[in-house]
């Protein structure tokens, strides 16, 4: 299949794309997955505060519901949730929440369909012999829209400005989907493994 400009969407397109589209006033909650560690320093934090992190305690599954309470406490700031589709996942269930309570976060989802840090661990360090690695997602912004919050889908870097535009002024909760391409997949810690490798020979 021909490459299509945009598509499969690549991380560094999704985080320009990204710092494009949101507004000044955006504050950010992270997950511990490599595509938000790799965000971390790839969004503008221009009102501080803005960035809230897990850091070393690396819980997959924060973000989302750490976004709700930054917005309770900022209700007039644009809170945004980065995560991975695992991670979303664990917590998906607290779209409930937003919704009950008219918490009108934008969540996205960098869904690349897998565990990605984990599953480049097993590609870098055990021949690519993949266990548990994929994750069965529904369709989240299906999800959404079942629980009566806004849901959005992007496939293509040229459509996530103005789906990243219209979720923040949907005035409901709403979760961007946006599907990432599965194979860019980063294991930071190689270094941590030359000890390792020497020890073997
Ligand atoms: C509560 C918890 N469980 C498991 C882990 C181990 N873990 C770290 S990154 C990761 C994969 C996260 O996958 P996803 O959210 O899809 O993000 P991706 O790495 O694909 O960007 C897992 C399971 C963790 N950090 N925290
Ligand atoms: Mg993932």
């Amino acid at each position: 299949v021909a490459a299509r400009p945009g598509h499969p969407i690549q991380p560094a397109a999704l985080y320009g794309a990204l710092r494009a589209a949101l507004p000044r006033d955006a504050m950010f909650t992270m997950d511990a997955g490599t595509l938000c560690l790799q965000a971390t320093d790839q969004m503008l934090y221009r009102q501080p505060p803005a960035l809230f992190t897990p850091l070393d305690f690396g819980l997959v599954g924060f973000s989302y519901a750490a976004g709700l309470g930054v917005k309770l406490a900022c209700p007039d700031r644009t809170v945004v949730s980065l995560m991975g589709d695992g991670g979303f996942g664990m917590t998906a269930s607290e779209i409930g929440t937003a919704v009950a309570h008219g918490i009108n976060t934008v969540c996205i989802v960098m869904n690349n369909g897998c565990w990605g840090a984990e599953k480049a661990y097993q590609r870098d360090f055990f021949d690519g012999r993949y266990i548990g690695a994929d994750v069965p997602n529904p369709p989240y912004d299906k999800l959404a829209e079942l629980y009566g919050a806004c849901g959005f889908r992007v496939d293509k870097a040229e459509d996530i400005g103005p789906t990243v535009s219209a979720a923040v002024s949907c005035g409901k909760p709403a979760i961007v989907d946006i599907h990432v391409d599965p194979n860019a997949l980063y294991s930071f810690r190689r270094d941590s493994f030359k000890h390792r490798d020497k020890a073997a020979k």
